[in-house]
């Protein structure tokens, strides 16, 4: 070793010594470092730590002691930090907030959640993808769930739903199947959460009753913008118990006031390469600016004669009402205003469960939902480890609860008294069940055979996968043929190929078309046998997306390009625009330091160009001088950066140098390509995107 290093090693070890000699706990060198009057450092049992940088070792240059108790209880506990993590929905997002009922269904429910009109009900909302691990990106074409704790004054009510109303399968039997063959090939370890591969298609393509979540699952709201703005329902149908025992059907709806936003798969897929964290990062940054995700609660009720005369069964979690044939009725709102302290603690050990329900609400005999009541309690076992999760704060009722259940693992809490059993008479204050006010399930009469049995009604698997591609306008049409198309490519046997073009032929004969083209199938298979006739269901405008997009940029971000010398006036004209608008800018720079404006002041530069491309912004604008737009033009970040924003039906505002970065990008100028001029139409251009450009850009198929 050169005698230099050698001499800094040592400095390196004195220094070292000098700071963790002078690192006890009341208040050496470190802690003046810091600056503060830290609290002390300590073990698990509260022994004060006095060198948290060095193991204890036989000598200088010796081996480490089993003794060192503060070491061992240090890496013991680190080793055991993970949990399993959740079979499905892994990978989420949560948040805490409150419910404010705006309108009492007193009529149908004692549940006081729904009938006091003005009361804040405390809540957790956890927002996921299925597919991937914990690990996995946030934008994968999937489902989200939609899972809200609602700790009510009667009980904690758990609404477990997900964003698309409906859902693969009928039968709880058949969830295993479902999700061993959507998650990762079990021989090869991939791919992760994706549906584009071939068990996914094999299995689907054996599963008629899945066709409608299909459709749902290929249209663009799979690819949500921002989890503010997807919608959640509660998929099945519950039931509300008045007052006289009488019981009404219902359906949950959770709708974003920021309304429906999703992006264009291509944009999705370099999201993910951009910021695996895309949705939970803008979650989180919306949340701590105090932009705060809000979304109306809305319900269908119906009553059992209005379900007879449905054209399908409200039993069958793979259909849904239409909004048409029962409208919704908003009874409230759902504000989350609060991340959550620690991630682990909370969003992680938020243990949510369908069984989880308060007097007034019920069940229904949806035979998916009967599945989940027992799935989702035995799951938090294996994954937390103790039936005494509910006592983890994030799960524990906000309303007093006692029982006579005992001990088991990580008990925390301390009953007294020599009473764990009733009836007693021993104990004057134990807890004693209430059938007055207690929780009872509704009295339904039940007769017939026993068996493993399908209900004839749950046999029409086509007319609302039918209906769906139907109200769909020929933008989403398009895209659901694109997303068809892109995964059924990536299936390597072409015999589930065949079989998937053949359903599509009861959904829609042109579909099954377009689809066989875009995988180069000459001839049409045959749709396979039916069990009951296809129906062609009213079309219905409710189940659009792009309908449901706001005309807001509210919530949104702009991506603003600038280099050395942009003009400082213009650049602060885009900013005002585009906050009077409700949204934010990010400024984004060749370098994230060193950037002078055109009147020398340094700019405040949120991305370096590199690293943040224009598939993260909702809109983009070019600030540029014509000197640095041209030493711009060779750089493909740059040009990315607008032909991206232009391939994804972008707004893109530009300055006289920006101009020259569109042309050299070779983009050529439409509506929504815009003067800085002219900053209002820039500004209503951004709140949407250009969906008559998509066909110059990508051709439908
Ligand atoms: Fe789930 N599901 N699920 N699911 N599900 C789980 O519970 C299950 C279904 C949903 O953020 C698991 O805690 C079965 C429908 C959400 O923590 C597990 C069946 C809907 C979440 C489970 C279904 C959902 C889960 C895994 C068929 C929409 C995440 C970890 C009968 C209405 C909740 C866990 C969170 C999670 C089982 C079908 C939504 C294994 C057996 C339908 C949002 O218990």
């Amino acid at each position: 070793m050169p005698k230099t290093n050698t001499s800094k090693a040592k400095a390196d070890l004195k220094e070292t010594k000098n700071l963790t000699t002078t690192s006890v706990g009341n208040g050496g060198e470190l802690h003046q470092i810091a600056g503060k009057n830290h609290p002390e450092l300590t073990t698990n049992q509260g022994v004060v730590i006095a060198d948290d940088q060095n193991s204890l070792k036989t000598s200088v240059k010796g081996p480490t002691l089993l003794e060192d108790f503060i070491l061992r209880e240090k890496i013991t506990h680190f080793d055991h930090e993970r949990i399993p993590e959740r079979i499905v929905h892994a990978r989420g997002t949560g948040a805490h907030g409150y419910f404010e009922l705006t309108h009492s269904l007193e009529k149908y429910t004692t549940a006081k959640v729904l009938t006091e009109v003005g009361q804040k009900t405390p809540l957790f909302t956890r927002i996921s993808t299925v597919a991937g691990g914990s690990g996995s990106v946030d934008t994968p074409r999937d489902v989200r769930g939609f899972a809200v704790k609602l700790y009510t004054s009667e009980g904690n009510w758990d609404l477990v739903g997900n964003n698309i109303p409906v859902f693969f399968i009928q039968d709880a039997i058949k969830f295993p199947d479902l999700v061993h063959a959507v998650k990762m090939e079990p021989d090869r370890g991939f791919p992760q959460a994706a549906t584009a591969h071939d068990t996914f298609w094999d299995f689907i393509s054996l599963t008629p009753e899945a066709m409608n979540m299909v459709m749902w699952i290929m249209s663009d709201r799979t690819l949500p913008r921002s989890l503010r703005m997807i919608e959640g329902f509660g998929v099945h149908t519950f039931r509300l118990i008045n007052k006289k025992g009488e019981a009404t059907f219902v359906k949950f709806h959770w709708r974003p006031k920021a309304g429906l936003q999703s992006t264009i798969w291509d944009e999705t897929v370099k999201i993910a390469g951009a910021d695996p964290d895309f949705h939970r990062r803008d979650f989180f940054e919306a949340i701590t600016a105090g932009d705060f995700p809000e979304w109306e609660l809305a319900v269908q009720l119906f009553t059992q004669e209005e379900a007879d005369q449905f054209p399908f069964d409200h039993l069958d979690a793979t259909k849904l009402i239409p909004e048409e044939l029962v409208p919704l009725t908003v009874i409230g709102r759902m504000v989350l205003d609060r991340w959550p302290d620690n991630f682990f603690a909370e969003t992680e050990q938020v243990a949510f469960c369908p069984s989880h329900l308060v007097p007034g609400i019920d069940f229904s005999n949806d035979p998916l939902l009967q599945g989940r009541l027992f799935s989702y309690l035995d799951t938090q076992l294996s994954r937390l480890g103790s039936p005494n999760f509910h006592q983890l704060p994030v799960n524990a009722p906000k309303c007093p609860f006692a029982n006579h259940q005992r001990d088991g693992h990580m008990q925390m809490a301390r009953p007294t008294g020599r009473v764990a059993y009733e009836p007693n008479t021993l104990a004057k204050d134990a807890p004693r069940e209430q059938p007055a006010t207690g929780f009872h399930s509704m009295a339904e009469p039940v007769a017939g055979d026993k068996g493993r049995i399908r209900p004839e009604s749950f046999a029409d698997h086509y007319s609302q996968a039918r209906q769906f591609f139907a109200s769909q306008n020929e933008t989403e049409q398009a895209h659901i043929v694109a997303a068809l198309v892109f995964e059924l490519s990536k299936v390597e046997h072409p015999h589930i190929r065949l079989a998937m073009v053949g359903h599509m032929r009861h959904i829609d004969e042109k579909l099954a078309q377009r689809l066989a083209h875009g995988l180069g199938i000459k001839e049409l298979p045959a749709a396979p046998a039916t069990m009951v006739t296809v129906q062609d269901l009213p079309v219905s405008p409710a189940l659009r997306l792009i309908d449901k997009m706001k005309d807001t940029l509210a919530g949104r971000v702009v991506g603003v390009l600038i280099a050395e010398g942009s003009d400082a006036k213009t650049l602060e004209k885009v900013k005002a625009a585009v906050a009077s608008a409700g949204a934010k800018c990010k400024i984004i720079a060749p370098r994230i330091n060193g950037i002078h404006l055109s009147d020398g002041t340094e700019a405040k530069v949120d991305g370096q160009l590199a690293g943040s491309p224009s598939v993260i912004f909702d809109a983009i604008v070019l600030v540029l001088t014509d000197e640095s737009a041209k030493k711009l033009e060779g750089d493909m970040a740059a040009c990315d950066f607008v032909r991206d924003a232009f391939s994804h039906l972008k707004a893109i505002a530009y300055d006289a140098g920006g101009e020259v970065l569109l042309n050299a990008a070779g983009i050529n100028k439409d509506d929504a390509v815009i003067s800085t001029g002219k900053l209002k139409d820039f500004v209503a251009a951004a709140k949407t995107r250009l969906w008559t450009r998509e066909k110059f850009v990508r051709p439908p198929l």
